[in-house]
């Protein structure tokens, strides 16, 4: 048929950033989508996408999905104008700000802003703007830590160091399903054919984790761990690097500060002394470190099971060591330095790291940093009265109801605020708190370009997607809607720019700018542009005052008590004995994707994994209800018994709970699940970063 049109862009839904082309006709200037699959000249992803990708189609039919601002009234919701919807909004904000002070409005940002090209440059100028520092975001439910360390250690928050997964000979994951996430922190699309590769080369992959995940069963080794003992772990191999004299820092050897420190700190975790507390046997731990050590070149890789939980800062500190002494910094197939074209630290110079914790927050005394409080105590500073409460919120492309630790509290809280407003494609758990939604285009209607991945890609390309969709004349961009908003607050838009032009002005600057790389250019290569390996870089990119790798910051042996007291005094609790760990599912993103027909087909997923000793002792046979608790509350759920969990762990997925009443995913709703964060709790956190420590909940487990 002559009418069939391609589209090349990025699928934008998850971080592994896969090139997508997309079959449409047109009639009457109305598009049709005929097929979506992996664009095979994309040079990152050469072909590869995951079921997800066909539901981008679904999303931007989605009849449930707003597509004009509504206004909560007595009447129920109703439609106005976007001239309305801002001039409302400004007066509720500012009367607000005037009478309690500008901390007294709350904003969320989601992790879909992450993946928005508009709004991961406007939000930053945007929250800034609204004068409030009662700033929140999913990264501290997820990946806070390794900012945290890439602060002090590197010298920025951003300048985080990624497994070079096309060349490395042994990859150790501890706490990471790439397999199943599509990769994080680790932009690697196709990561199950990069770690087959490993393999086909003659290296490991090692992976650590208290679940047989689906990256554990294609590994060659897969070690069960008990929750949070990951530092432990760490450390212990950390030890074994020193005591086998094997410390090889190569071409860093000048450019590391505090190696004695660590050298002398790792003394206390020998093998023999973490083994009983991580359960992994000594001889199973040294084995690993000299497997480590053996290979040509090695990676340590850490991900949401070593962050969010209660020791994620010491994990993520202690995963950068480990990948330093053992020679594998920085150097092909260990941690390597991305050198994106749009380089988010252009321009930055030595020692201007941000400074953390200058602000405590006000209820929980936890640090502020990389511009926002930690969310685990947002719900806090909403309830708890006095002087710099929150009393009115935004929440831009977030569900924290189901997201955040005790979503059910949160919940209460935003119902407690005088006035709300949410920028969201969906009336859901969060939003309909929400006096006004203001719902953006999304998907296939956006132009996309990667700001944040590419800085965290195993290997430098670039690609710029033009909207496949034109918006109608009453829908807006994301980004437009909060200089909407802005204007309304402040009277001057967040920034007078399109997207489209910083763009075009920071790849001119950037690094390859000098070869003519330009918007202008990348609309010529719809596919995208590989600009090859990652590549060594230090010490040049190091921005820590001293110019060094600091391996051992203060603030991280401070913390060292904490985990000494885990071997000294482990503590037992005999009221919530299980401990609760998460699970991502192949055919859903987080909290929002459900309401697409065919990725929620077929059999609920949402059951608790439990030990088939464990189920025997509860009397649970397969498929019974159980009910979960802990002191935030419980949730019932059909358990299935597997050995894939650690006895005394069990696991149930995240981003489920979609059956609450005056909610609008119609499609969701036929298989709601229920919520893990109506158990977790908000006041398990990683007290060194503020990071919410989702993983690892005590709880207790009873048939229904
Ligand atoms: N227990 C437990 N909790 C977890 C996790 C876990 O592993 N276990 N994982 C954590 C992690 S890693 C993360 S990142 C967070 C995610 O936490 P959140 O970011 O709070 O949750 P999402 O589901 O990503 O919410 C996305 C919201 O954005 C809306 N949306 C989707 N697309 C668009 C768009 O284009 N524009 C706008 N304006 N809105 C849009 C959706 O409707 C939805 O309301 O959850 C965390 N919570
Ligand atoms: N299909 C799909 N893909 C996704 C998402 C999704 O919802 N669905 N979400 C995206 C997002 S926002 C993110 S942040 C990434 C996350 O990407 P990953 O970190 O790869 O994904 P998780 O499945 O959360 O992996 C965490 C692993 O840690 C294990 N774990 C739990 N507690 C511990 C512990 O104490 N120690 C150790 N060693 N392991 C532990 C869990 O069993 C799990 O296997 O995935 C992204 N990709
Ligand atoms: S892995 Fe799936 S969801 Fe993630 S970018 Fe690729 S196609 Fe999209
Ligand atoms: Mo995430």
């Amino acid at each position: 048929m002559s009418d069939i049109q391609t589209h090349y862009r990025n699928c934008n839904i998850c971080e592994a950033m896969c090139g997508i082309e997309v079959k449409y006709t047109e009639h009457e200037n109305k598009k049709q989508i005929i097929s979506i699959k992996g664009d095979k000249k994309d040079p990152f992803s050469k072909g590869h996408m995951c079921p997800k990708a066909l539901a981008l189609q679904d999303f931007y039919e989605d009849e449930d999905r707003l597509r004009t601002p509504i206004k909560k009234t007595a009447d129920g919701w109703q439609e106005i104008s976007w001239q309305e919807a801002f001039s409302e909004i400004g007066e509720k904000f500012t009367a607000i700000q005037s009478a309690y002070g500008k901390n007294a409005l709350g904003i969320y940002l989601g992790n879909p802003n992450a993946h928005n090209f508009g709004n991961a440059l406007m939000l930053k100028p945007f929250s800034k703007g609204m004068g409030t520092l009662n700033r929140f975001s999913s990264a501290s439910t997820d990946q806070m830590p390794h900012h945290v360390a890439a602060n002090y250690m590197l010298g920025n928050g951003m300048l985080i160091p990624v497994p070079d997964i096309d060349r490395t000979d042994f990859m150790l994951i501890i706490g990471g399903n790439p397999v199943v996430s599509n990769g994080s922190m680790m932009t690697a699309p196709g990561v199950l054919g990069r770690l087959t590769a490993i393999q086909k080369r003659g290296g490991k992959v090692v992976v650590v984790d208290p679940r047989k995940t689906k990256t554990a069963k294609m590994a060659d080794q897969h070690l069960f761990i008990r929750p949070e003992k990951d530092a432990l772990l760490l450390f212990s191999i950390i030890h074994c690097v020193f005591e086998s004299a094997n410390v090889r820092l190569g071409h860093l050897a000048e450019h590391v500060n505090g190696l004695a420190e660590v050298e002398s700190a790792a003394k206390d975790y020998a093998p023999e002394v973490v083994a009983d507390h991580v359960g992994i046997s000594a001889e199973e731990i040294r084995a690993l470190a000299s497997d480590m050590l053996a290979a040509k070149s090695a990676v340590c890789y850490s991900r949401m099971g070593a962050s969010t939980q209660t020791f994620g800062g010491l994990c993520q500190w202690l995963t950068i060591v480990l990948n330093v002494v053992s020679g594998n910094f920085d150097r092909e197939g260990g941690a390597m330095f991305p050198l994106p074209a749009f380089n988010l630290l252009r321009g930055k110079t030595k020692g201007h790291a941000t400074n953390f914790g200058k602000y405590r927050s006000r209820v929980n005394n936890l640090p502020f940093f990389n511009g926002e409080f930690p969310t685990a105590t947002l719900a806090d500073e909403i309830l708890t009265p006095g002087d710099g409460q929150i009393k009115t919120m935004i929440t831009i492309a977030g569900n924290p109801v189901l997201s955040a630790p005790d979503g059910t509290k949160l919940a209460t809280a935003f119902e407690s605020l005088d006035f709300m407003v949410a920028v969201d494609i969906y009336l859901n758990e969060t939003t309909k708190y929400a006096d006004i939604i203001l719902p953006a285009t999304t998907g296939l209607e956006n132009s996309h370009y990667d700001i944040f991945f590419h800085s965290f890609a195993v290997r430098n390309t670039v690609k710029y997607s033009p909207a496949m969709f034109e918006k109608s004349e009453n829908q807006l961009a994301d980004w437009e809607i909060l200089n909407g908003i802005a204007s309304a607050v402040t009277g001057k838009p967040t920034l007078p720019y399109t997207p489209e032009m910083i763009l075009d002005n920071e790849l001119k600057a950037g690094p390859y700018g000098e070869q003519g790389l330009d918007l202008e250019k990348l609309k010529q290569h719809p596919h995208g542009i590989d600009l090859g390996p990652l590549k060594p870089a230090l010490p040049e990119r190091l921005l820590t005052e001293s110019g060094k790798i600091e391996l051992a910051p203060s603030l991280y042996l401070a913390d060292l008590e904490r985990l000494n007291a885990l071997i000294h005094s482990p503590a037992k609790n005999t009221q919530f004995p299980f401990e609760l760990i998460g699970r991502r599912l192949v055919k859903s993103h987080n909290t929002w994707t459900q309401n697409s027909a065919r990725l929620v087909k077929g059999k609920n997923p949402v059951t608790l994994e439990i030990h088939p000793t464990d189920a025997e002792n509860l009397g649970l046979s397969q498929g019974q209800d159980a009910v979960v608790s802990s002191p935030s509350g419980s949730v019932t759920l059909p358990v299935s018994i597997t050995e894939d969990v650690l006895a005394g762990v069990v696991s149930m997925p995240q981003g489920w709970g979609h059956n609450q009443k005056d909610t609008q995913m119609t499609v969701a709703a036929t298989q709601a699940g229920v919520s893990i964060n109506d158990v977790t709790l908000a006041n398990r956190v990683d007290p060194l970063t503020g990071n919410a420590a989702l993983n690892g909940t005590p709880v207790a487990i009873h048939a229904a």
